[in-house]
This record gives C-alpha cells, structure tokens and sequence, in this order.
C-alpha cells in the first residue's frame, strides 16, 4: 500500500514538472510544418532522376508521338542509381515516372504508351517495381513525378481526363510506396485554355495512398518550386506561403515570390530547389563535357541547403540505363568536398553563452546551441526578440563558415541576424556577415578569419527566437 502511495506521488510530480516545462516554453509562432514536412525537411538533399523516350531521341519534351520502342536501355541497371545516390550522401530519389510525352516507365493500366507497348525486355519490366526496390535496399526514400500535361493520351483535354489521371496517381500510390514525395511540374499544353486540371482530386488521391507524401508544386501543398531552375534559394527565405487563389503553372505565384516565400503566408510551405547536373533534365551524349563542375555544385549548396531549401538534384541515366561515370564521379568528388568543407565543427561543445536565457532556466541557456541534439535549443522570454549568444573556442581557429538552425517546430521567426569574431578577448568584434532569414538551416561563407570566439547577434525577430544549432567551420 505505501509502496503504491510513493509510485502515485513520484508519478503526481513527475507529470506536473513536464506540464510545468510545457507550460513556460515558447508557443508556436504562424504556421508551422506538419510531421512529415519536418522529416522531409530534414532530408536536405535527394536525386532527380530525368529518364523515358526523351533520352534516346535526344530532345527536352517529346511530343507522345513517339514510338515506344525508341525506349529500349542496354542495361538498365536502377541499384547502380540507388547506390550512387547513398554514395552521393543523398536521402532519395525521385524518377520521373511519366513525362510531359505520356510514356509511363511501369505498365500502366491507364495508357498505351508505355514500356510494355515498346517491347523493351520483352515488355515485362517495370522500372517503378526495380526502383522502388533498389531504393528500399539502400535505405532511401522513392518519390515520383508524374506529369499531368500528356500529349498522348486520347481523353486528354476533356474533363474525363482528370478521371483518368487521378486513376494513373492511384495506381503508383498504391503499388509502390511508400512514396515520400509526389512532384507536380506547372508545364501544361495550349489544351489548358479550355480545360482545368482538378487539382482538388489530385492531391486528395495522393494523400488518400500515401497520407504521409510530401506534395511538391508551385503552390505546394507540401513543399513549393524555388522559382528558377539554376539552384538559387531567395537569401531571404520564408517556408510561408499565400496559395489562395494560385495554382500550379500558368496561375502560380510569381517567380520571385516562390524564391522567397512570404512574409505573412497563411501556410507551412517550405521551398525545394530543383537543378540538372548537366544544361538539360534528360541525358544526352552532347552535355558530356558540360557536367557541373563541383565548384558550381559547392556554390549550388550554399544557396539552397544554405538558404532554407531542399535540394533535389537531377542525374540523368544514359541510353544504356545507367548514371554516367563523368556524373557519378562528379558526384562523389562533391561529396567529399562538402565533407573537408564541414569537417572540424568549432563551435562543438564549445562554450556558448548568452546574458538572455529565457526566464534564466537551464533548459534554455545557449549550451543547448552547441550540444548536438536537434531538439534543444536557447531561447528568450517571449518580450525579447533580439539577443545574442557568443561561442568561445578553447584555442583560436581560422573560420569561414557558419551554419544556423531555428527550431521550426515552433515556426520561422529570424529576421535579420550578423555574426562577428574577435580573435583576444580585448580584440574588438568584427562582423563578418550579416544576413536575413535562417529558418530550418543557414550557411554562410565569409572570407576565412582567426577567431578565438563568434558571436551571432540575432537583430530582428517576429517572436522571441529559438536557435537549437550552430556550427562553426
Ligand atoms: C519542368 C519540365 O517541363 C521539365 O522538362 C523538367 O521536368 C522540369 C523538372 O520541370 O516543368
């Protein structure tokens, strides 16, 4: 019986310590990302896969007039993409399953233009089967695109259409999730002058198979276009978004604002920036010469993981069905140069304080900045909205680089922020970069300094700001 009372009574403060921390951490700030857009977000960097009819015609956008047995890889081989891809350091990859010329790369029961009419390996393969598998095998997650505009199929054009599209979504959705992410590009045909793609339906029918699929278009729901193609993120870059009365395509928001967001969006719409590694989506002999270089490509990540964004970068397999050797060692060489570029992490335990600590409890204290863990962070009370933390380093260091993580669970707040160094505690404080939003992550580069501490003076935020990362390079 006494035992009972003590477990009754241990339980009774036990549940009124963590009500009573709930109670004094901040409350949310606008909206915030859903479950899945916050594991989504945190994938940072996923492949593109541009592959059909298109890479052995050689052209950007077939017409659907082709004949499907144009399509026909030597050796299409979809675990050498996946095992690229983790190589690369990447999360997933989306194919696409379907392009604007209708052909599906699975055999669809709702087309006839697809890799069973062309005979390619005896019209049995299934590349939606192969690299939903190879995906899984690598521990990486399997999105697809599947295009609305169709210059193939007969219904196309009339509002039976819809039907049949939101019955081809069904169909991948259920046959090969799990599907993290469901791309919708905004081209469409003259044919839209007359007819409106139901965009209602579309997304419901994703949502419907893969409750947990992250729906990329212009105007989201899930994740939105950055605006250009050339892997530039807005410097200021709100994961809010206005959606009212915009579609994806013709109807969308203006290319400028997609590359920013905006300020006061009424939705969690976080931005994702897609880019080729070679001047066209699709393969082709004559961009050999013209991959990337990983100077572009380290340039590439600052301004999309380092600007708030995915990056979801495109590698087109060649006619034999396989990433090209220039591609894929490209790849991997920029992989190592992120690795040197993020490899010792000053800041690491290193001492980092703050004179405004949210009502001066430890859970909050600037420590948390540094401590590695993604959900402790420093904060202030909710009438400070700007503050400090400074970073003292046990031995002086040369430092170029330093990356920023708001705790978005609570919303986006940063509004304008600098960093400075000194390199002796007499030293004045020197800044060294001053910039606008950081949101889920922030990289800047600044020219490389000797620095014995770093502080990051937080000058504007829309509520008190809540910083769980910083990391000095
Ligand atoms: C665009 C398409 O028209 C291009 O062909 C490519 O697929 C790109 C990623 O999206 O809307």
């Amino acid at each position: 019986m006494k035992r009972v009372v003590i477990y009754v009574a241990l339980m009774a403060v036990l549940l009124c310590l963590s009500a009573c921390q709930k109670q004094d951490a901040p409350h949310s700030y606008g909206p915030i990302p859903t479950k899945a857009q916050l594991e989504w977000q945190k994938m940072e960097y996923y492949m593109f896969i541009h592959f059909g009819p298109n890479t052995f015609t050689d052209v950007e956008w077939g017409d659907g007039k082709e004949d499907p047995a144009v399509f026909a890889p030597t050796g299409l081989d979809c675990m050498q993409w996946a095992e690229t891809a983790k190589k690369a350091g990447m999360k997933g990859i989306i194919l696409t399953a379907k392009h604007h010329d209708g052909f599906c790369l699975w055999p669809s029961a709702y087309s006839t233009h697809t890799v069973r009419e062309g005979g390619w390996g005896g019209g049995k393969r299934d590349i939606l089967r192969e690299l939903s598998q190879a995906c899984k095998k690598n521990g990486l997650k399997f999105g697809v695109y599947i295009s609305p505009w169709d210059q193939n199929h007969p219904s196309y054009g009339t509002p039976e259409y819809n039907q049949v599209f939101a019955g081809t979504l069904a169909e991948v959705h259920s046959k090969y999730g799990p599907i993290f992410e469901q791309w919708f590009d905004g081209a469409t045909g003259e044919q839209t002058n007359y007819f409106q793609y139901d965009w209602p339906l579309f997304n419901r029918t994703v949502l419907q198979y893969s409750p947990n699929a992250i729906i990329f278009s212009d105007v989201g729901p899930g994740c939105r276009w950055i605006g250009n193609e050339q892997g530039i993120a807005g410097q200021t870059n709100w994961s809010r978004l206005d959606i009212e009365g915009f579609m994806p395509g013709s109807k969308a928001p203006s290319g400028d604002t997609l590359n920013h967001g905006n300020y006061n969006g009424a939705k969690w719409i976080p931005a994702e920036t897609d880019v080729s590694i070679r001047p066209g989506w699709f393969y082709s002999a004559s961009t050999d010469s013209q991959v990337k270089s990983v100077e572009k490509l380290m340039d590439i990540w600052y301004t999309s993981v380092g600007r708030n964004s995915n990056l979801i970068l495109n590698v087109p397999p060649d006619r034999r069905g396989r990433i090209h050797a220039i591609d894929s060692t490209r790849l991997m060489e920029f992989r190592a140069a992120r690795q040197a570029a993020f490899k010792t992490n000053y800041a690491k335990r290193s001492n980092c304080v703050s004179p405004d600590v949210r009502g001066g409890k430890a859970r909050y204290a600037a420590a948390n900045i540094v401590d590695g863990k993604y959900n402790s962070y420093w904060t202030t009370d909710d009438d400070v909205t700007s503050g400090y933390f400074t970073i003292t380093f046990r031995f002086p260091r040369t430092v170029q680089t330093i990356v920023l993580q708001e705790y978005i669970e609570l919303g986006q707040r940063v509004e304008e922020f600098s960093v400075e160094v000194r390199d002796s505690e007499e030293a004045p404080w020197k800044e060294v970069a001053r910039s606008t939003t950081i949101g889920y992550k922030r990289i800047i580069r600044f020219p490389a300094t000797e620095a014995s501490a770093v502080r990051v003076n937080i000058l504007r935020s829309r509520a008190c700001p809540i910083i769980n990362n910083a990391e000095i390079y």
